[in-house]
């Protein structure tokens, strides 16, 4: 039988991806092959307005990216089974009566949202938001953006709000919802109900008729419209299914787990770190760790913290390269295996790094501020981000365990981390637990997996599709060091003076 073929299109925030899955079975039961057939770059576009410079995604580049996308995987696979789309969360474009997008979406590391969280909890109480949304306070979630844009011209006509997927989605098929995974990270949305919140978002002021209906991830959103079929060359009607259309929710389908002891940490410009539950936390002891109840696939919950991730390490590369100092990552990696680790370690998740900058400075004064010896060197310098980040994520874990009740055996690395072994390996010394390393595609992996079953290709529970994922794949475990785990203690304690449940 032919294999099915379904592509996935994956938006990140440095690049976008279409990838072709094919769902074949040689006998030994169904499994995935991945291919990427585009890969087109994306990142914030700074442009002056009135208020000053906005950051903002170059949302007809995306466009283009993903048709010349669809275009390459129809050209390589033949007739497509479905398309699914991911991306980053909380952004969105704002549409007109018409269903005319108002301009670009703003980019979530924009400023525009400075101050406003603090506005917002003037009228509804921090905790009260918490324990409705379940959702983590970051600066940049939609409802912060939505209440900062209060009084513009541009949301004034603005008739809906669309997710960035969701728009995408919207603009191939011509529907208009917002897929669930995606809208509870708005801080709109209801974490027990996961309905809209639409008494929340009148009390903020929030025209609620913004809010598109909602959708769970393996439904059919509809079908590519047949001008744009013609003009990817697709004959055949394409179905567009609905998947975890958060880029994060599709990595943790794709985790290769066995069993539900796993912790993860879904690593890219972001590291996510967390647990996967049936319910979510939403005691006042999680909100003040400000750990977050995003909404999985099937119902689970994305019990998880924000690790400023990668992000650091790559705007590092970039301050030195405008610089003119050498900067390949390949080599400054292997330098910084070479120097003494936990030198000198810092918050990752301090705010002064969520924007676009120059991150070794930022770094140099981090280590300043809390009495640490700046890093001398680029390689002591990634050393430190790596090392920060691994202790990060211990601390997450320990948290997230801590809070939750789970205890976990294992923490899967997903995402484009996992070709740093450096950090995986540096992840099961922090950790104290082995690391399972892979896949490097995981958002794809669970956008296709999620397809194949919406398109009965596949079949089962959570735990059934990530049987099929993990099939394929070429996973590389780390064992902790035991005579390690001393200096990471003394690490985490050097940096937040707690000890082993992570201060919880
Ligand atoms: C990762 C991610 C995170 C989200 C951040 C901003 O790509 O989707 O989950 O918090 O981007 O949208």
């Amino acid at each position: 039988r032919q294999p099915a073929a379904f592509a996935a299109v994956d938006l990140g925030a440095s690049s976008g991806r279409v990838i072709v899955g094919r769902v074949h079975d040689d006998g030994a039961g169904p499994r995935v092959g991945l291919h990427e057939v585009h890969r087109f770059p994306n990142g914030p576009v700074p442009v002056p307005g009135a208020g000053g410079t906005t950051l903002h995604w170059d949302v007809l580049a995306l466009w283009r990216g993903v048709l010349d996308g669809l275009r390459a995987a129809t050209r390589e696979a033949g007739p497509l089974a479905g398309v699914g789309i991911d991306s980053w969360a909380v952004d969105h474009g704002l549409l007109d009566a018409d269903g005319t997008l108002l301009g670009n979406p703003v980019h979530y590391r924009d400023g525009r949202t400075d101050g406003v969280p603090e506005r917002v909890f003037g009228v509804v109480p921090a905790a009260e938001l918490y324990a409705r949304t379940g959702l983590q306070v970051q600066p940049f979630n939609t409802v912060f953006q939505l209440v900062a844009a209060q009084g513009t011209a541009q949301l004034d006509a603005a008739r809906r709000a669309l997710l960035v997927p969701d728009l995408l989605g919207a603009w191939l098929t011509g529907e208009q919802v917002a897929e669930v995974t995606n809208a509870s990270t708005t801080g709109l949305l209801d974490a027990t109900t996961r309905t809209w919140a639409t008494d929340l978002a009148r009390r903020l002021g929030v025209d609620a008729g913004l809010l598109p209906p909602l959708r769970d991830a393996g439904e059919l959103l509809g079908h590519v419209r047949p001008d744009l079929a013609e003009q990817i060359g697709h004959r055949a009607p394409l179905p567009v299914w609905t998947v975890g259309s958060h880029d994060t929710a599709s990595a943790v389908v794709a985790v290769p787990a066995t069993g539900d002891d796993f912790a993860y940490v879904s690593c890219g410009t972001w590291s996510l770190v967390g647990l996967e539950l049936p319910a979510p936390v939403l005691t006042e002891e999680s909100r003040a760790a400000n750990f977050t109840n995003e909404a999985g696939v099937d119902g689970t919950v994305r019990y998880l913290r924000n690790v400023m991730g990668l992000w650091v390490l790559s705007e590092s590369l970039r301050t030195w390269h405008e610089a003119g100092l050498p900067a390949e990552l390949p080599d400054l990696l292997a330098a910084a295996a070479q120097v003494p680790g936990l030198t000198t370690v810092v918050d990752v998740d301090a705010p002064d790094f969520l924007p676009p900058g120059d991150m070794p400075a930022r770094i140099a004064a981090a280590a300043a501020r809390t009495g640490q010896t700046p890093p001398r060197s680029q390689a002591e310098t990634v050393r430190c981000v790596l090392d920060s980040l691994a202790l990060a994520y211990r601390r997450a874990v320990r948290q997230a365990t801590a809070l939750s009740g789970r205890d976990v055996a294992v923490v899967h690395l997903v995402g484009g981390g996992v070709r740093n072994t450096l950090l995986c390996r540096l992840t099961a010394d922090a950790t104290g637990l082995p690391v399972v390393a892979g896949p490097v595609e995981g958002a794809a992996l669970g956008n296709v997996l999620v397809q194949a079953r919406a398109a009965g290709v596949l079949s089962g529970s959570l735990a059934d599709l990530r049987a099929v994922g993990a099939r394929g794949l070429d996973l590389v475990r780390y064992e902790p060091d035991p005579a390690a785990a001393a200096r990471w203690d003394a690490a985490e304690r050097r940096l937040w003076g707690t000890g082993d449940r992570g201060g919880v």
